[in-house]
């Protein structure tokens, strides 16, 4: 079997869904191959916070209905320390705010968008190779129901997340950043109403904690531990009363506690790859680069990227300029490095370091002194927390 298409896409996550639907809105027509199946695509749970211009594009896109029904707009944010809360304001700072929506309902409905418009998403698809990048005619190789076939396409998007295959099949012409931050988080979805309307970043002499949300009737809490922390060792009792040791307050606030629906653990990493392409292989998302979660910026960025990538195919398709594509990773670059440096700061503002001294504890505490009680600072955090600029 040969399929032929304009654009040939690895991997239905955020960023490559977001892609599709661009393209196909610019008359450009793609095929997307997942390895997994639809409903494991559509279960992961992973990101929550949408930044404004995340939230405009998928507006934009016509997949915004159920979002603008169902998410979660937030003004603004707690940071919490020394047992007291201080709210950082998005909309007064900036103007902007963020939204409360998951990763996975976003990815249901970006799929069910591509799917009424007749897009072929080829489910349960591993693409095994990526190969020809460097000629007219690049090809993703996959083996279907025991057969070989391959995808024919104009372009190939790395869209596979952190452990595809396109990125490792470009290694040798790429430079790797990385750091590996020695902690991790551990992250629990409750049936239990938020014991806050907003985020609150906790900083604690015993780690890191974190309290979001799904719904009104959902809490996403995390909290910073091992990085080989072993599940077996955490209870659901122990969780609940590690987490209000960390959350809790001068004043006695109490987290509400309900019954444990998932948990699971998250390492936390640092990773640029440069370039972000070879030939007419385009990497894209997690593909390129990781960033520590403290931010929440990984599916913010992704679709950053896509719109960069979108952008510049179709212009190839309008025009034959081939500009555009040649500045992909330069354009996505410069934002790239700007969020790793705002993820990497918050996350080395938040966490206990093993083996940090009380020099270091002392800096952090004026770090979040100074977020805190500067409207110079506030302002800085809030500006990259809702999203830095598109252009
Ligand atoms: P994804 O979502 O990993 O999608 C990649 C897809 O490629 C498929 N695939 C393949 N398909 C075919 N053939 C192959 N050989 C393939 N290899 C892989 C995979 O099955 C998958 O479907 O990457 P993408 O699209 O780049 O999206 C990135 C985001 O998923 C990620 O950055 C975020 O989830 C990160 N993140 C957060 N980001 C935010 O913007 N805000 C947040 O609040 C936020 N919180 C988080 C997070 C990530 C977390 N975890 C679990 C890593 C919280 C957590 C706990
Ligand atoms: C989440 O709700 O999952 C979440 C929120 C903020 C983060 C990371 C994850 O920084």
């Amino acid at each position: 079997m040969k399929i032929r298409t304009q654009v040939g896409i690895v991997g239905a996550g955020p960023a490559g869904l977001v892609l599709s639907q661009l393209l196909h809105r610019e008359g450009i027509e793609s095929v997307v191959v997942e390895a997994r199946s639809r409903e494991y695509c559509e279960q992961r749970v992973r990101a929550g916070v949408l930044e404004q211009g995340t939230v405009e594009l998928l507006t934009d896109m016509g997949v915004g209905g159920r979002m603008k029904r169902e998410g979660l707009i937030h003004d603004g944010v707690e940071v919490r320390f020394n047992g007291r809360g201080h709210r950082l304001d998005f909309k007064e700072l900036t103007g902007r705010s963020i939204t409360i929506y998951a990763q996975q309902e976003v990815v249901k409905d970006l799929i069910a968008v591509r799917l009424t418009a007749g897009a072929e998403i080829l489910f349960e698809t591993e693409a095994l190779s990526v190969h020809d990048f460097d000629s007219a005619e690049p090809k993703i190789g996959f083996k279907a129901r025991g057969e070989s076939s391959e995808v024919h396409c104009d372009f190939i998007a790395g869209c596979d997340g952190f452990h595809g295959v396109c990125r490792p099949s470009i290694a040798e012409a790429l430079t790797f950043y990385e750091r590996v931050f020695p902690f991790a988080w551990l992250g629990i979805l409750a049936a239990a109403p938020p014991s806050s309307e907003e985020l609150i970043y906790c900083y604690h002499e015993r780690g890191f904690a974190l309290h979001s949300m799904r719904s009104p009737e959902l809490t996403r809490l995390y909290l910073q531990c091992a990085p080989d922390e072993d599940l077996a060792n955490w209870s659901d009792e122990k969780i609940w009363e590690e987490l209000q040791t960390r959350l809790t307050t001068r004043d006695g606030s109490r987290l509400t506690e309900g019954q444990i629906l998932q948990k699971g653990v998250t390492g936390m990493r640092s990773f640029v790859v440069d370039p972000m392409q070879r030939g007419r292989l385009y990497l894209a998302g997690d593909a390129a680069h990781i960033v520590p979660p403290t931010g929440a910026k990984g599916l913010n960025l992704a679709v950053a990227d896509v719109r960069v990538l979108a952008e510049a195919i179709a212009e190839f398709y309008r025009s034959g300029n081939t500009h555009r594509l040649e500045h992909y990773s330069e354009r996505c670059l410069r934002r790239v490095w700007l969020v790793q440096r705002f993820s990497l700061w918050m996350t080395t503002m938040l966490h206990r370091f093993p083996g940090s001294d009380a020099f270091e504890r002392h800096r952090q505490l004026a770090d979040l002194d100074y977020l805190t009680s500067s409207r110079a600072a506030a302002q800085a955090f809030a500006e990259n927390y809702v999203g830095l600029p598109m252009n």
